[in-house]
């Protein structure tokens, strides 16, 4: 099932966006090359709900790929973007409202003490990356496979194989000088992460991962990986960097760090810090952060880092999460739609591993050799075109899912117990006709 036979608008739209912007879209994760098919266009969104250009509803669980944890147009937010509005968008110069988020952002984090705002999940990676080498005077970069931090050259490396490996350019353009200094393994390898260190810990500035891995589907750490990172970066003199610009403020308030129980020396955020506008920001140590320019001599600026715009909608976000807190609420439908996925999927005899935390999941199409998915190379035993049809027989059904079997799908505060009980029935139809 494509778009174009119900949804001639989006098609129509689609074919004229493809001769304007490449690939029709401002970013891949929305063209649905991993499901096939065209993407879909939308016009309007509120609370749970989106609202396609051809009228057609939908139950929204890619909430702007995290941001939208509150649900969309959330009067809070919408009031405080408005306020903002009355008064200018962009300055160039400091505001209050700077200092406001960030004492609410150090007040959540554990181990933020000074944060820096840029615009983007990927601003804050690349910035924490220079800033752990200009830190600590050292190269290395440890990232894992399967962990996206966005589109920094460093760290744009091809999954590579369980042991160390030199990282190896994952995209035309990103040259080898950029990735020399990257070395790559698998999520989880515990072992290899130990043997690294003991070869070449006094070369290592900074070990990178997603602490709950959304960007391979959703991959869980083993109780020994985080605090192997955690103790062997300390040990060697290297920063462990946590990248929570998906769980930040989505898995608990104080994001993955406060559950699991590992502090980081930094921490990179996006998406819900922003309230959906374009937000992002890292922080960590006092003693780190003062390196930042102009206190100190790491290079990182911005035109519209600390826009007031995103500011209000991420200080009305965090405040809203703080003084009304979803994450039980979030759990319970996480728990329920877990538990209705595994059902239909047992009633229709399709193979799955279901992965989740809180609010974020992954329906994994495969079961045996590669269940359950621990890393990259587990990820990709997946049946990505069972994971198509899956896709597509729910969006028939008017529910909105991540549009690749390699992304976590989200649940908003704004989604109801009959939501929930309508994805889990659309998806017995779904699956039944698999
Ligand atoms: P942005 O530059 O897209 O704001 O953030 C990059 C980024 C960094 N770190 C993590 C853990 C992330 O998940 C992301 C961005 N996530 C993707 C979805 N998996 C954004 C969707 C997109 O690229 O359009």
């Amino acid at each position: 099932m494509t778009a174009s036979p119900s949804r001639p608008h989006s098609h129509a739209a689609f074919a004229r966006a493809r001769a304007l912007i490449p690939g029709g879209v401002n970013s891949p994760a929305r063209a649905f090359g991993g499901v096939g098919g065209e993407p879909i266009f939308f016009e309007r969104a509120e609370g749970q709900w989106l609202t396609d250009i051809d009228g057609l509803q939908y139950l929204d669980y890619i909430g702007s790929w995290g941001p939208m944890i509150l649900g969309h147009r959330h009067p809070r937010v919408v009031a405080a973007i408005e306020r903002a509005l009355s008064r200018g968008t962009s300055y160039g110069a400091p505001t209050e409202g700077e200092s406001h988020l960030a004492e609410l952002i150090i007040a959540a984090v554990p181990s933020i003490e000074k944060v820096r705002m840029v615009s983007s999940g990927t601003e804050a990676t690349m910035s924490a990356v220079r800033l752990a080498r200009g830190f600590t005077g050292r190269h290395g970069i440890v990232k894992f496979a399967g962990n996206y931090h966005g589109h920094v050259d460093a760290l744009l490396v091809a999954t590579g194989s369980s042991a160390a490996t030199l990282g190896v350019p994952d995209s035309p353009g990103v040259t080898p000088g950029a990735t020399r200094d990257t070395i790559l393994l698998d999520y989880n390898a515990t072992a290899h992460l130990e043997a690294l260190f003991a070869a070449r810990g006094d070369e290592i500035a900074a070990v990178i991962l997603e602490p709950v891995v959304g960007n391979m589907g959703l991959v869980v750490p083993s109780p020994d990986f985080l605090a192997a990172a955690r103790r062997l970066t300390e040990k060697h003199g290297a920063l462990l960097v946590f990248d929570e610009v998906m769980t930040g403020f989505r898995l608990a308030y104080g994001g993955a760090q406060e559950i699991l129980g590992v502090t980081p020396d930094l921490t990179t955020l996006g998406k819900i810090v922003g309230g959906g506008l374009p937000l992002g920001a890292y922080g960590g140590r006092r003693e780190i952060m003062d390196n930042v320019l102009p206190a100190g001599k790491v290079f990182q600026a911005g035109t519209l880092s600390g826009n007031p715009l995103a500011v209000a909608a991420g200080t009305a976000t965090l405040e809203e999460l703080r003084d009304h807190s979803p994450y039980p609420l979030l759990e319970r439908h996480g728990a329920r739609l877990e538990s209705g996925f595994r059902a239909a999927a047992t009633a229709a005899g399709v193979p799955v591993s279901v992965a989740r935390r809180g609010s974020m999941m992954t329906m994994f199409f495969q079961q045996g050799e590669g269940w359950p998915v621990v890393d990259w190379p587990t990820a990709c035993r997946s049946d990505t075109k069972a994971y198509g049809r899956f896709f597509w027989g729910m969006i028939d059904q008017g529910i909105y899912l991540p549009c690749s079997q390699y992304e976590a799908l989200f649940i908003s505060a704004a989604h109801t117990d009959a939501d929930i009980d309508a994805t889990v029935a659309a998806a017995h139809a779904a699956l039944a006709g698999m």
